[in-house]
């Protein structure tokens, strides 16, 4: 899609620091990390939010969490734990209208999230 940040990343027109990258998913690191490891990882396809997924997203969404799974494992997070999270609006503070999920880790969260 014309004018988004994540596709112009996805398609490599913006810089970042890709961690992975296949045919239907791609993984960077945050430009304002959180946390010592934070990704976001994103279709390829244009989404605008969570609030646009079907059925049909049913395999690209394993997918991607499998890729997530493989990442949090290679940063050595399966022991202590991470948090994968999508926010969904303005209430959660969504701020880039491109599915994204955030990968958090190495250090403690609280709950609730603020
Ligand atoms: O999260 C949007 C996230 O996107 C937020 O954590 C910053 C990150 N961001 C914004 N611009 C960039 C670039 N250019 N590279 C990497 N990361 C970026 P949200 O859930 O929408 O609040």
């Amino acid at each position: 899609m014309q004018d988004c940040l994540f596709c112009k990343i996805a398609n490599g027109e913006i810089p970042s620091k890709i961690l992975y990258q296949d045919a239907e998913v791609v993984a960077f690191a945050d430009i304002n990390p959180q946390a010592p490891h934070h990704v976001l990882l994103i279709p390829r396809r244009h989404l605008a939010s969570m609030k646009e997924v079907t059925e049909q997203d049913g395999a690209l969404l394993a997918h991607l969490f499998v890729v997530a799974n493989k990442l949090a494992q290679d940063f050595g997070l399966s022991e202590r734990g991470f948090r994968f999270v999508t926010n969904v609006g303005p209430d959660a503070g969504q701020s880039v209208f491109h599915l994204h999920f955030h990968l958090l880790g190495g250090r403690p969260f609280g709950w609730p999230p603020g």
